[in-house]
């Protein structure tokens, strides 16, 4: 069953959904990941199925690549299940759920646990770019992870709870950027409200996905902004973290650099780019909604969604920095912007 549907199409959503809970009704002993490097969505939605997993008194495993857990989503439920990836584990899964991944290779290591194709379930909003489940719960309109695991809990017939509920309005308030983002849907709106019966604190969950960071984080993302520069007449905005920088800090904590970049009037295209590594360049992009940055993340091997995108590449970061102006230039010209 490989279908997607469209949100226009809430028949369509509605089997989706359905063969997807039956799959999983008649399964046992589980693997449940997500990509690299775990974002609010991608905690937030795996969290949730695994919730799901336990009102079914399934068996199931949470395995993500990154050992280190972060320490900001420790307030979901179920944060404590999440093991990281060991070498020598065993893959004797019988099914497994995917989430908020769009391609096999992001997962990482984990990616050698997961059975069959046949025995596989993917939830996601990210354009596909392999195929690697059967069964397919993917919308690249709808706003997060999180809100396609509501779809699919909602007909599920378990009891919500408060921890539930937060962790589903969770995963959507990180990914629309507290419902501010372009994806940001009348539907996230409707979830939110049928959510906030179950007692869910708005305020705490924000102070905990936004404003946990610590001293030298903010320090660092301060560093950012001090050193941003401005190409292409002002359209395009660069923040650069050398390693020596990235080094010092848990690198989640600085991810809103991401957000910054493209938030400044005249600013098309906003880019983060960081040296994890020596050598190895992590790049976020964003777009004001003109410029379609998936396109320039795809000249780099990387990918994502219109509005936001990111790669990996390995390289010098100031010839880097020079082909993607060039690429973004390219598309400014193209829409008569520049
Ligand atoms: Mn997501």
């Amino acid at each position: 069953m490989t279908e997607r549907y469209s949100l226009q199409n809430s028949e369509s959503l509605d089997r989706v959904c359905r063969n997807i809970l039956q799959f999983v009704r008649s399964q046992d002993n589980f693997l449940i990941t997500t990509h690299l490097s775990a974002d609010g969505d991608a905690y937030a939605s795996t969290l949730a199925m695994a919730y799901l997993l336990e009102a079914w008194q399934k068996r199931y495993r949470i395995i993500f690549q990154d050992q280190e857990k972060e320490w900001r989503y420790q307030f979901m439920w179920g944060w404590d299940k999440i093991e990281g990836y060991q070498e020598g584990m065993q893959a004797n899964f019988q099914a497994a759920i995917v989430l908020d991944v769009p391609s096999r290779a992001r997962i990482g290591e984990p990616a050698r646990l997961l059975p069959a194709p046949l025995y596989c379930v993917k939830i996601d909003h990210h354009p596909s770019e392999d195929e690697f489940t059967t069964y397919n719960l993917v919308n690249t309109q709808a706003s997060s992870t999180s809100q396609l695991v509501y779809e699919v809990i909602v007909r599920s017939g378990i009891a919500f709870s408060n921890e539930l509920a937060t962790l589903m309005f969770s995963g959507i308030m990180y990914d629309t950027g507290r419902f501010s983002f372009s994806n940001t849907s009348k539907r996230d709106f409707e979830i939110a409200a049928h959510l906030a019966q179950y007692g869910i604190q708005p305020y705490e969950i924000a102070n905990q996905l936004f404003f946990s960071n610590s001293f030298s984080g903010m320090k660092t993302i301060g560093y950012g902004l001090a050193h941003m520069e401005s190409h292409l007449n002002g359209k395009l905005c660069v923040i650069y973290l050398p390693h020596k920088v990235v080094a010092a800090n848990s690198a989640s904590e600085v991810e809103e650099l991401a957000n910054y970049s493209v938030a400044i009037h005249g600013v098309e295209v906003g880019i983060y780019m960081r040296e994890p590594e020596p050598g190895l360049l992590k790049i976020s992009f964003r777009s004001k909604g003109r410029v379609n940055v998936n396109r320039v993340a795809k000249v780099f091997g990387g990918g994502g969604h219109d509005h936001a995108a990111g790669c990996r590449v390995r390289g010098e970061a100031a010839q880097i920095r020079r082909q993607i102006i060039q690429e973004v230039q390219k598309q400014l010209e193209e829409l008569g912007l520049l």
